[in-house]
Parts: C-alpha cells; sequence; structure tokens
C-alpha cells in the first residue's frame, strides 16, 4: 500500500484578492505535493479560505453586501487564481463550511467544559466608531490607528485559552522532534521570544462583532479566529470531536507538513499544538515557514496599483513559466525578490535559452537528419559517460533537497541536466559529424542521448512545470518516464519526433513587455484612483427612520439680494406656503440674485438655523454639482405650490 502523506498551505484570507505573494504558496505546496506524488506517496493537498473576522465585515459592509456574499465571491476567485497556476489540491476547504463551523462549536465546547477555556475580559484602548479594541502599542499619538479618532480604556468580556498549561509538554515536543519547526532558526525564535517569557493566554471569543462561527452556548460571542483557522487542518478530513472521524482522518492524520509564511509560524508551532494537545490529537509533524516574496524592495501593498498578480503574470508570461520564477526567486530562508524585469531575464535566460532551446535544437536537428526517428547506433564516447552522470544522479539530488523544501535547489539540479545537455551539443558539435557520412552513426547517438537527458530531466521538471513538461513529451511522442525508471538512461527504444515542435518559451524583448506592463499599471491606478474617490464620497447607508428626519419642502424663491464681504453666498427670502423665511446659499458664483426670483426649489426645512456673515440661515436650498463646479437646482417638474412637503 502506498504511504500517506498529507499537507497543506495556510488558508487564505478572504479580504480581497490574493497577490503574487499568498500564490506562490500555493505554487510551492503543489509542486511539493506533486513531487510527492511522483514519488509514490498516496497524497492528500489540501488548501482553502480563512472567511471569518471584523476585517472581512468590514470590507464587506464597504461594498454593500453582506460578509456570505462577499467572502462567496472572494473565495471564487482565490480558487480561479489556484486554477490559473496550476494547483492540484484534493480539497479546498472553506471556514464557512457547514462541517467545519460546528465542529469548531463542537470543539470549542468540549475545551471549555474540560476547563481550558474560561470566560474573562478583554481589555485595551477602545474606539466606538470603528467597534475595535487596540493594544498600547498600536495606537498612533495616542488614537485608533484606523480612523485617528480618540480611544478610550475599555473591557470586553471574552473566552480566554489556557495556553501557559500546555508550555513545558510543547517544549518537550520541540526537543524530541528537532526537525518540527522547519527551517530550525525559527524555532529558537519561538522558544526565547514566546515560551520562555511564559505564554499568555489567547482570546478566543469576540462580542464586538457578528461575522464568526457562534459560541453556541453563549450566543453573544463569535469564536475568535485563529480557533476557527487552524481547526481546518483537521476539520477538512473529516476530523469528529466525538469520534466519529471519517476514513480521512484516520488515513492522513497527523499532517506531514503545513506550508506557512514566516508572519504565521507562532500560530502554527505554539497555539495550534496546544489546541491538538487539549483536544488529545497527535500533533503535526512539520511546519514549514517560508519566507516571503517582495516587490520592489518592499511589502506588497494592494493599495497600490503596482501591486503583481498571477493573473496578470499569467497572462503575459504564461502559467509554466510565472512557477518556475517564483519558486527559483526564493532563496531557503529568506526572502525573495520579485519584478517584472526580473522575471523576463529569468524567462530568457533559463526557460528560452537553457530548457526551451535545448528542446526545439534537438528536435530540429533530428528532424533534419534523420527524418524525426531517435534510434541509438551505440557509438559512444566518454563524453557520454559524463553526461549520462549527471543525468542519472539527478533524481537523488532532487529527492533530497525536495525533503528539505529547497525547491530552488531541486529546479537547479534539474537544470544541471540541461546545462550539461547544452554543453554536450557544443561538445560533439552534431553539425559538424552530420556533414562526415562515416559520423552518421555517431550523430545518431548523441541525438539519442541528448532524447533520453531531456525526457529524464522533463519528467523531474514536471512535478514544477506540468503543462510544459507535457508538451515535451508529447513532440518527443514519450511518456514521462515514472519514477521506478527514472534513473535508466536508454530506455528508448526508436522513436519518431514531432516534425514542427511548438516554441515552448519564447525569447521575450524585455522593452516591449515593459511598455505594455507599465500602461497596464497606469491604467490599474487610474481605477483605483476612481474607487478611492467612490469610497470616499460613499456614505453608510441608512434606514428610512434615518431619511424620515429629514423634512424637505418647495420653497419659492420672492427676493434675493448678495451678501456683503462675500463672493459666494446669496440671500433668498423664500416662501413656504404660509410662511416666509431666510436662507444663506452658497450660489453667487453661478447664479445673480435676479436669476433667482420666482424660482421653486427643494428645501430641507428642519435643519437647525446657523450664522452665515452674521444672517441667520433657516434652512438649506439642494443642488446637484458635477465635477466642474456647475450647479443645477432639484425643481418640481409641474407647478405644485410652495410649502408642499416632499416624501
Ligand atoms: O495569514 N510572500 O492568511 P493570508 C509569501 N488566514 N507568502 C506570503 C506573502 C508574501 N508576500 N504574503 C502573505 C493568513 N504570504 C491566515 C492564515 S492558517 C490557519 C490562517 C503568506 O491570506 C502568509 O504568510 O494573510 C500565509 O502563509 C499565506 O500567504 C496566507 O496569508
Amino acid at each position: 500500500m502506498k504511504e500517506k502523506y498529507y499537507i497543506t498551505t495556510a488558508i487564505a484570507y478572504t479580504s480581497g484578492k490574493p497577490h503574487i505573494g499568498n500564490t506562490y504558496e500555493a505554487i510551492l505546496t503543489d509542486c511539493l505535493a506533486r513531487f510527492k506524488r511522483y514519488e509514490g506517496y498516496d497524497v492528500f493537498f489540501q488548501t482553502g479560505t480563512d472567511e471569518h473576522g471584523q476585517k472581512i465585515e468590514e470590507k464587506a459592509k464597504n461594498v454593500n453586501l453582506s460578509p456570505k456574499a462577499f467572502v462567496d465571491g472572494v473565495a471564487e476567485q482565490i480558487k480561479d487564481i489556484w486554477k490559473m497556476v496550476g494547483v492540484s489540491y484534493d480539497k479546498f476547504i472553506r471556514t464557512t463550511d457547514e462541517y467545519h463551523e460546528k465542529q469548531v462549536q463542537k470543539i470549542f465546547k468540549k475545551l471549555y467544559e474540560k476547563g481550558d477555556i474560561y470566560k474573562g475580559a478583554y481589555e485595551g484602548w477602545y474606539c466606538t466608531p470603528c467597534e475595535s479594541f487596540w493594544t498600547e502599542s498600536q495606537l498612533v499619538d495616542g488614537k485608533c490607528p484606523d480612523c485617528g479618532r480618540p480611544v478610550n480604556k475599555s473591557k470586553e468580556e471574552a473566552y480566554f485559552f489556557k495556553m501557559s498549561k500546555y508550555a513545558d509538554r510543547l517544549l518537550e515536543y520541540y526537543n524530541e522532534h528537532p526537525e518540527f519547526i522547519t527551517p530550525t532558526s525559527r524555532k529558537n525564535e519561538m522558544v526565547n521570544n514566546f515560551l520562555k517569557p511564559g505564554l499568555q493566554d489567547l482570546c478566543v471569543s469576540r462580542s464586538t462583532f457578528k461575522w464568526g462561527i457562534p459560541v453556541d452556548f453563549d450566543a453573544k460571542h463569535v469564536v475568535y479566529v485563529w480557533l476557527d483557522a487552524l481547526t481546518n487542518y483537521i476539520t477538512g478530513l473529516g476530523y469528529d470531536v466525538d469520534g466519529n472521524h471519517d476514513q480521512k482522518y484516520k488515513d492522513f492524520w497527523p499532517a506531514d507538513v503545513h506550508v506557512i509564511g514566516k508572519d504565521i509560524i507562532r500560530f502554527h508551532t505554539i497555539y495550534w499544538p496546544i489546541f491538538l494537545m487539549a483536544l488529545d490529537v497527535p500533533l503535526p509533524k512539520k511546519v514549514y515557514g517560508h519566507g516571503w516574496l517582495l516587490q520592489d524592495g518592499g511589502k506588497m501593498s494592494k493599495s497600490k496599483g503596482n501591486v503583481m498578480y498571477a493573473d496578470d503574470l499569467v497572462k503575459f508570461f504564461g502559467k509554466d513559466a510565472v512557477r518556475y520564477y517564483v519558486l527559483t526567486a526564493m532563496p531557503q530562508d529568506n526572502d525573495g525578490l520579485i519584478s517584472w524585469e526580473s522575471i523576463i531575464e529569468t524567462i530568457n535566460s533559463d526557460l528560452a535559452n537553457v530548457y526551451g532551446n535545448l528542446v526545439s535544437r534537438t528536435i530540429a536537428m533530428t528532424n533534419k537528419y534523420f527524418g524525426g526517428i531517435v534510434k541509438d547506433a551505440n557509438v559512444s564516447e566518454v563524453v557520454d559517460d559524463e553526461l549520462k552522470a549527471v543525468v542519472t544522479s539527478a533524481y537523488d539530488k532532487v529527492v533530497s533537497k525536495m525533503n528539505e523544501f529547497k525547491v530552488a535547489d531541486a529546479l537547479f539540479e534539474i537544470f544541471a541536466i540541461f546545462r550539461r545537455a547544452n554543453k554536450y551539443i557544443d561538445e560533439t558539435m552534431p553539425w559538424a559529424l552530420a556533414k562526415d557520412e562515416s559520423k552518421k552513426d555517431r550523430l545518431a547517438t548523441v541525438l539519442y542521448n541528448l532524447t533520453e537527458s531531456i525526457i529524464i530531466g522533463t519528467s523531474l521538471l514536471a512535478s514544477f512545470l506540468p503543462d510544459s513538461c507535457q508538451k515535451v513529451a508529447n513532440m518527443l511522442n514519450l511518456s514521462l518516464r515514472s519514477v521506478d525508471e527514472i534513473n535508466k538512461f536508454g530506455l528508448i527504444e526508436q522513436v519518431k519526433v514531432c516534425e514542427n515542435p511548438e516554441i515552448l518559451f519564447a525569447r521575450l524583448d524585455a522593452k516591449v513587455i515593459m511598455e505594455q506592463v507599465n500602461k497596464m499599471i497606469e491604467e490599474r491606478n487610474k481605477e483605483l484612483e476612481a474607487k478611492q474617490e467612490v469610497v470616499e464620497n460613499k456614505k453608510p447607508l441608512i434606514d428610512i427612520e434615518d431619511f424620515a428626519k429629514i423634512e424637505l419642502k418647495i420653497a419659492k424663491v420672492i427676493a434675493c439680494e448678495k451678501v456683503e464681504k462675500s463672493k459666494k453666498l446669496l440671500k433668498l427670502t423664500v416662501k413656504l406656503g404660509d410662511e416666509t423665511r431666510t436662507v444663506v446659499s452658497g450660489i453667487a458664483l453661478n447664479y445673480t440674485p435676479e436669476q433667482m426670483i420666482g424660482k421653486k426649489l427643494t428645501m430641507i426645512t428642519n435643519l437647525k438655523p446657523a450664522k452665515l456673515c452674521g444672517i441667520v440661515s433657516e434652512g438649506m436650498i439642494l443642488c446637484a454639482e458635477n465635477e466642474q463646479g456647475k450647479l443645477a437646482f432639484l425643481m418640481p417638474e409641474n407647478d405644485i405650490e410652495d410649502g408642499s412637503q416632499i416624501f
């Protein structure tokens, strides 16, 4: 029976479209999963979305959607992007899935009944308009970091998890499993910064917002995100608090590895194992914390039009080129850099010059010299052994790099085959052999060795660049080589390659591409600015009761004069049925007093009186204004009496 292997990504927040940094993690995990499948494991690969919390509730409100409708949209968008970059997941879990929600409620209750969760109070600085708690250090100049308004010291009832109870057991687990946290350098950070100073209890419920899984025995509270989010790794397999687990859970838990970013290592190596200890569930074998993909040396920010998204990149360069770039751009343990220019450079140097060129040259020469037939004529030379040694030693090297999550290094080992094969072409000079009829057999062997090298390298590369590798195999009219045969050089008996090979990775003209990219960024920035304006001008939704507070009536202008000392103001005397009032209005740049006389206008009649340039204004005239400052009054469409109410 195949050995089981369970691998997961973090679940992405559904606060918006994921950028290339988030997508990197899905691509990385996909390569690891595909390679394990290739090695012969029975792999279960889970990814998904983290959909609850106040931030998401707010985002939904900003676009006038219910939180569920909002996360439905983003989850679909994330699935589309994962598909676009070829993420071969077995399960996409959403924290709004009914099964997950039910289990989280049961987990919460179990831990409460066990005494690990208790009711306490969350203390901090509270911003009433934002309904948010902040710690002292989060405040900006003592004010709310979101809206800049004053905050009050406040307390909120909340449930807490007793983290400290399990600290010693966790330390013991670290010591017994030195590779639990990978890279191991991150372990010291956890021990020294969090465990040694003493673990703080973790807030696991909130009552100031609604968008979360309700605590079923205390309706005021929703489960606060990490207990909800982390448990996805077991609920996705069908873990059941009451012990009626699905077969998947029995087969695949504990996870072989959780692949996550460096910013959330603490949650995965402290809180997650402790939750599991409290539930009496075995701990995952490994947490791998990868570095971050950074743009222009800094963090990606969605508020700038230059943020890089996988779908744009795929549109410009294709799926496999994007996969190749992000995987090679990330050095082990450190952050990687991404820019449009460096992607173009990498595509040209590695994919077009090294791999694509090797494949197209080999196929072209096979067609030219042998009518497309690859067949060994057994005329070997010493240089062949060097090539074969590189090709047949690659698999073991790749496995060892992949086991250490050094994916960029694994790719380097595979490309060593292609580099060596290109050098082999230079060394053997097939075009020279072709000129000499007596060297025809040697030429056949050279092209045979090249084809063997390509199909072995391509089979190894298929976990990383699945589509391109399949295309290469098709062009060679060969199957990708299975793991049992990956080190066997010389398996092809005879094959006829395709006549007109497709160009796999065309060389890109950086200038042309960058012009297109800059145009796209410019347009994107314009769109963002326009959206920003809409958001800024947008007012919150109001109830009909709010609207009913405003009294609107038809007012007829019976007198009008300029306000002295003011360029903008006119003083209007208006008639509202039996009543006469004075209104000061900022319309003098658009209308003369004479133009105003006799007009029937819309007026707010219950505004508190205000003094403008010494004149008491007893209401407000409504008018529309366009971007150029042009005004238009709102006037009745037939001759209705002044004083009429507007509803
Ligand atoms: O953290 N480069 O979700 P998320 C590489 N919902 N990886 C990056 C990155 C970058 N520039 N930016 C983010 C969350 N990531 C939680 C996880 S798991 C139970 C809950 C990584 O959408 C980040 O480190 O903010 C994380 O692993 C993943 O993308 C999702 O981030």
